[in-house]
């Protein structure tokens, strides 16, 4: 039972970081396909996947296609009823459903002004009233799903949900752009930049270079406001400590540095994703940490 998941770039496609954290947060197994939305190879990447023109893209098991992120939501949520990806609670759920419905036919000023990208935080972003407009709706909702039923865990409703993947974007828009929110909503713009899932999805996007970077802004920047990750650069040449990658089991072929140590990996995207970011890839930890 494995399902098939078509995305775009993970830095600037924020329904596909939706559709991804839809699977990857609940455990669902999946393969990811890459769609070239910059390219120019996304009409053929998406040729056997028709009517579908938009990523993300589900292909399921039995080969049903779903086109839509919201779509994704609720087949995920009715194929696995026990997993739960909406609230237990009904009136957490209709919350949810609500806040992911207006998610996903709102905010446009947000969504025009600010394009989701996940490399740095842009400085001295001047936010428009329609932009504030919509953050200061978000943070009703925000405060709403957290006062309500928030208690038993750090998420929207406590638990992660489906209306949490729905809204990291948001968080990252929020990072990427220093837009102002009061202290509720930034404490949990910083729950989502140090979640372990959301910090895979950021360093597997740093991976890839872009020149000229899209949605640029005439701004300068500065660092990305998350966790700021242990340094670690790619070479060519050394002794790793350790001759199986820890993520295949493979022999080695591609090494990084960090902090005086040399490890190793089977290709370079798994060296890169780490490179990016090593405390975020837990297989990659235990194998440091048990070393040391
Ligand atoms: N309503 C769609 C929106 C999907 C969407 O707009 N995806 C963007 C990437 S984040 C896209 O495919 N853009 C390519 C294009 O507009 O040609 C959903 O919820 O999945």
């Amino acid at each position: 039972m494995t399902y098939d998941l078509f995305i775009g770039d993970r830095t600037f496609s924020s329904w596909s970081l939706r559709g991804w954290l839809m699977l990857r947060q609940f455990d669902l197994p999946h393969r990811t396909h890459m769609v070239g939305l910059y390219d120019g190879t996304m009409a053929q990447d998406l040729a056997d996947l028709a009517p579908a023109r938009l990523v993300p893209v589900l292909r399921d098991p039995d080969g049903i296609v779903i086109f839509d992120s919201l779509a994704m939501a609720e087949t995920l949520a009715e194929r696995h009823p026990d997993f739960g990806l909406w609230p237990t609670d009904p009136a957490a759920r209709a919350l949810a459903r609500s806040m992911t419905a207006e998610m996903h036919s709102g905010f446009t000023a947000l969504r025009g002004d600010c394009a989701m990208q996940l490399q740095h935080q842009w400085q001295g972003f001047t936010a428009s009233d329609a932009v504030r407009a919509d953050l200061d709706r978000i943070q009703t909702l925000w405060s709403l799903a957290r006062t309500r039923h928030g208690a038993i865990g750090p998420w929207l409703f406590g638990a992660y949900s489906l209306a949490v993947a729905v809204y990291a974007p948001v968080a990252a828009r929020i990072a990427g752009y220093g837009l102002p929110v009061d202290t509720n909503a930034q404490a949990y713009v910083d729950t989502t930049l140090a979640d372990p899932v959301f910090r895979q999805w950021r360093a597997m996007g740093l991976t890839k270079r872009y020149d000229p970077l899209p949605y640029a802004q005439p701004l300068g920047k500065i660092d990305w406001p998350g966790p700021a990750p242990v340094p670690a650069r790619a070479i060519e040449d050394g002794t790793p400590e350790n001759t199986t990658c820890p993520y295949s089991g493979d022999p080695v072929t591609h090494l990084m540095e960090s902090q005086g140590r040399i490890f190793g990996f089977c290709n370079a995207f798994c060296r890169d994703k780490t490179v990016a970011d090593p405390d975020a890839w837990p297989a990659f930890t235990a194998m440091r940490d048990a070393a040391s």
